[in-house]
This record gives structure tokens, C-alpha cells and sequence, in this order.
């Protein structure tokens, strides 16, 4: 199996993907009059990092390569962003892209397994991912494959119960190949998470459940990857990175306003995106 860290871009080019990423989840959204481009803005120097700063190991031409590292995109509603980094990471035209939340197409505005290649669980349905993480897990340990799992949650997210029985039962079965990333954006779909449902005091919380825990400046590269390699190299329990992020990150109408969860740009407003994007 390749080394990690051989297969990793520079940090200059891991920029430059991440504002490529950007640009396609606003074309995306734009053209469909619909999706949750604030929220896929906030991870995406996180997907960028986990894709080719060299921490998932994958093969575009086979899927489902049994040894393949498992990326979850728990934060379904993210789906935009999920399907530009697989479309960049060779696993399908980037023209499909352009068909998000069309009738008929795969590019569904939430994630199905295996309707695109490289859609490793059916998520939207918050709360789901990490279990599924720990799944693979599991099932990894059976099969006696050493594959690493990342899963990707949002901070709203991990106000739903089942997130707390799944942490309770990595630490349980000791599933140190299971790395968890929160976007901790600081907003859910209503509004605050510190108003709606406070996470605070998260780390601890999680350390108490058994779990290792760091935090990151989810947008500096250099920090997720040396967070990321600290993780892999935690034995015995499960790795959470708490990202702090910036919903709409990139985007200052996006940035400002968390009423824009879930609600797409129009053309007009596109076009000056698109300019603090490139210009950034
Ligand atoms: C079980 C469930 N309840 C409610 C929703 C509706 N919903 C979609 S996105 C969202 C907010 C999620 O907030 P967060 O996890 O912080 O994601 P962000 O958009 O901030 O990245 C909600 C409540 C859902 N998708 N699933
Ligand atoms: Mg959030």
C-alpha cells in the first residue's frame, strides 16, 4: 500500500485545488437554483487536505478497491462538495457536476452509495456517519484490511443522540483507525449552535467518551496536515479534530448571513463570488 504521505500535493497547490473546489460547488449550486453552498465552503480546505494532501488513499478506476481508505461525508447537505472532490480526484466526468438536483440524475442533492463512483454511504439524514465510520471499522478489523476511515461531521450534526452512542462505542471497540473531523462552523440550520443547542465544552465532552482529541484552524492546510498526521498516529482509541471553520467561508455574503443555509446564490450574486474566490 503507498505511503500517505508520497502521493500529497504542495501546499500552494493544495490552495489552488481547494479555490477550484470552491468555484465548482458555486457553479454547481448556482445552476440548480438550490443546495448548501455555506456549508460545503466551510470544509472545504478539509476535503482538500484529506484528498490530496495525501491522507486518503483511493483508486479513481477502482472504487471499491477493498483497501482503499473510507471517506464518510456525514454532513450529506454537503453534497456538492463531495461530488467536486470526487470529480477531481479522477473518479467521474467533471461534467456531471453540472447535473446536480436535476431529475433523474445521479447527482443527487444528497450522497447515494454508489450512484456516483467513490459515494461511500447514503447520508442527509444527519447523525448517521459516524456509525457507519465505526462499521467499516469493525469490518476492516474482520477482514483484516488496515484501511483508515475520516469521517466528516458538522457541529449541528453532533446535537443528535446517535452521535454520542457511536463515540461511546469507538472508544468501546478501541477503533483507532476511525478519525473524526467536526466543521465546527459555529451554526446550524436555524442559527447558533450556541443558541439552539450548545456543544460547550466539546473537547472535554469527547474525552470523557474515551476519544483523542485536537483542534485545527480548519481553513490553514498546514494545520489540518499536521493535525491529521498527529491522528494517525493515536493507538488504541478514536481521533477527533475539532476544525473551527467559517460557514460560507470565502464567500462575504455567505460569511455574513447564516440565513443562507440551504439556499443557493443567484446568478448576479455568483458573479461577485466567483471574483472573492479567484481573488483570494
Ligand atoms: C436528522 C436530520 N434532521 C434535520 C435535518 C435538516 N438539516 C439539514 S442541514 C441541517 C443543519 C446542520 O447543521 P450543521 O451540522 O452544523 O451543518 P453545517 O451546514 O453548518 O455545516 C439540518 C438541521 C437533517 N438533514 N437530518
Ligand atoms: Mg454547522
Amino acid at each position: 500500500m503507498p505511503d500517505r504521505s508520497s502521493e500529497a500535493l504542495t501546499i500552494a497547490q493544495l490552495i489552488e485545488k481547494a479555490r477550484d473546489l470552491r468555484l465548482d460547488v458555486l457553479e454547481m449550486t448556482t445552476r440548480a437554483r438550490s443546495g448548501h453552498p455555506s456549508s460545503c465552503f466551510s470544509a472545504v480546505e478539509i476535503v482538500t487536505t484529506l484528498f490530496w494532501g495525501g491522507f486518503i488513499r483511493y483508486r479513481n478506476n477502482e472504487p471499491h478497491w477493498s483497501a482503499r481508505d473510507r471517506f464518510i461525508m456525514s454532513k450529506g447537505h454537503a453534497a456538492p462538495l463531495l461530488y467536486a472532490a470526487l470529480a477531481h480526484a479522477g473518479y467521474f466526468d467533471r461534467e456531471e457536476l453540472w447535473r446536480l438536483r436535476q431529475i433523474d440524475s445521479p447527482v443527487q442533492g444528497h450522497p447515494i452509495q454508489n450512484m456516483m463512483p467513490g459515494v461511500e454511504a447514503t447520508t442527509g439524514s444527519l447523525g448517521q456517519g459516524l456509525s457507519i465510520g465505526l462499521g467499516h471499522v469493525l469490518g476492516g478489523r474482520l477482514n483484516e484490511l488496515d484501511y483508515q476511515v475520516f469521517v466528516l461531521l458538522g457541529d449541528g450534526e453532533c446535537e443528535a443522540g446517535q452521535i454520542w452512542e457511536a463515540a461511546m462505542a469507538a472508544a468501546h471497540f478501541n477503533a483507532e483507525n476511525l478519525i473524526a473531523i467536526v466543521d465546527y462552523n459555529k451554526y446550524q440550520e436555524t442559527g447558533p449552535i450556541s443558541r439552539e443547542m450548545a456543544l460547550e465544552p466539546f473537547a472535554r465532552k469527547w474525552r470523557a467518551f474515551g476519544w483523542h482529541v485536537d483542534e485545527v484552524d480548519g481553513h490553514d492546510i498546514q494545520d489540518i496536515i499536521e493535525k491529521l498526521n498527529a491522528a494517525l498516529q493515536i493507538k488504541g482509541k478514536p481521533s477527533l479534530i475539532i476544525a473551527h471553520t467559517v460557514k460560507g467561508k470565502g464567500v462575504s455574503i455567505l460569511e455574513a448571513d447564516y440565513t443562507y443555509h440551504g439556499r443557493a446564490l443567484t446568478p448576479e450574486q455568483a458573479v461577485k463570488a466567483r471574483e472573492e474566490i479567484l481573488c483570494s
